[in-house]
């Protein structure tokens, strides 16, 4: 669709003020939000993933598209909550040590929320202690991580050898996630699960606290 094509390129392109106007434009439209998400967002994303990894563009181009992300991920993020839903479960969520890309989190904390999942987001660069230290003051059923360096992925490895040292091995599960990340990773390092994406990782906690 030619306005999801739009917010894709004004998202390349760090147009913060377009983003946020086509994406108003697309909820009035009654374009599905999910469609707005995938295929306008995160497909202009991708793109500039691309493009830096090929070096045509730098980090600052990338940082003001990773902003122009956030200003229609702002507006988009009430029609993915439901507020009145109960609590299925407590997860705690974070980007690992060292690692300060928080935007695919974010999504996860948002698609949990419209799950009717109670989210304690720690935010990114979060110690691994921390993880524990919250996720036992909150008596969580899950915590989530998220990497997006090939180089902060033993981070979550320490999360999971903290979890057994602390003796919450089995009360508290774990799921990993991000772009390097992988379920042979996850398997690898002992964590419960592994998520490709936001929805699937809502899939795959709602399976973790369903099971004893
Ligand atoms: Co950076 N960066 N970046 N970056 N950046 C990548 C990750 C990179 C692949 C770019 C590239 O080379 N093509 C590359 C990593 C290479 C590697 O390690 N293999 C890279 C690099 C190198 C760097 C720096 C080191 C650059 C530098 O300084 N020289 C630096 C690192 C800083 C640090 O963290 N210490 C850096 C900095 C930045 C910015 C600050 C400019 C910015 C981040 C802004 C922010 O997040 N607030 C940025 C961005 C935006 C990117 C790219 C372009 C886009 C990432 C993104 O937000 N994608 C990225 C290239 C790429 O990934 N193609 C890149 C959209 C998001 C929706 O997807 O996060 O994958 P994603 O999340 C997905 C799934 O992975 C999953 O769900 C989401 C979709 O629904 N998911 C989970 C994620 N977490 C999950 C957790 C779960 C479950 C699923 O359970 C808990």
């Amino acid at each position: 669709m030619d306005l999801l094509r739009r917010i894709s390129e004004a998202l390349q392109t760090g147009s913060i003020e377009k983003v946020a106007t086509l994406t108003k434009q697309a909820i009035e439209e009654k374009v599905v939000p999910r469609d707005i998400l995938d295929k306008g967002l995160i497909a202009g994303m991708s793109v500039i993933g691309d493009r830096y990894k090929k070096h045509e563009i730098f980090l600052p181009e990338v940082l003001l598209a990773a902003k122009a992300m956030y200003a229609g991920m702002d507006i988009l993020k009430p029609m993915f909550l439901k507020d009145e839903m109960p609590t299925l479960g407590r997860v705690v969520i974070g980007t690992v040590q060292g690692d300060i890309h928080d935007i695919g989190k974010n999504l996860v904390g948002i698609m949990l929320r419209g799950a009717g999942f109670r989210v304690i987001d720690l935010g990114k660069d979060v110690p691994p202690e921390r993880f524990i230290e919250v996720a036992k003051k909150e008596n969580a059923e899950v915590i989530g991580m998220s990497a997006l360096l090939t180089t902060t992925m033993p981070a979550m490895k320490k999360v999971i050898e903290l979890v057994k040292k602390e003796g919450l091995n089995g009360k508290v599960k774990t799921i990993i996630g991000g772009a390097p990340v992988s379920a042979e990773y996850a398997q690898h390092i002992g964590a419960d699960a592994y998520a490709y994406d936001s929805i699937n990782a809502v899939d795959c906690i709602r399976g973790l606290v369903q099971k004893p």
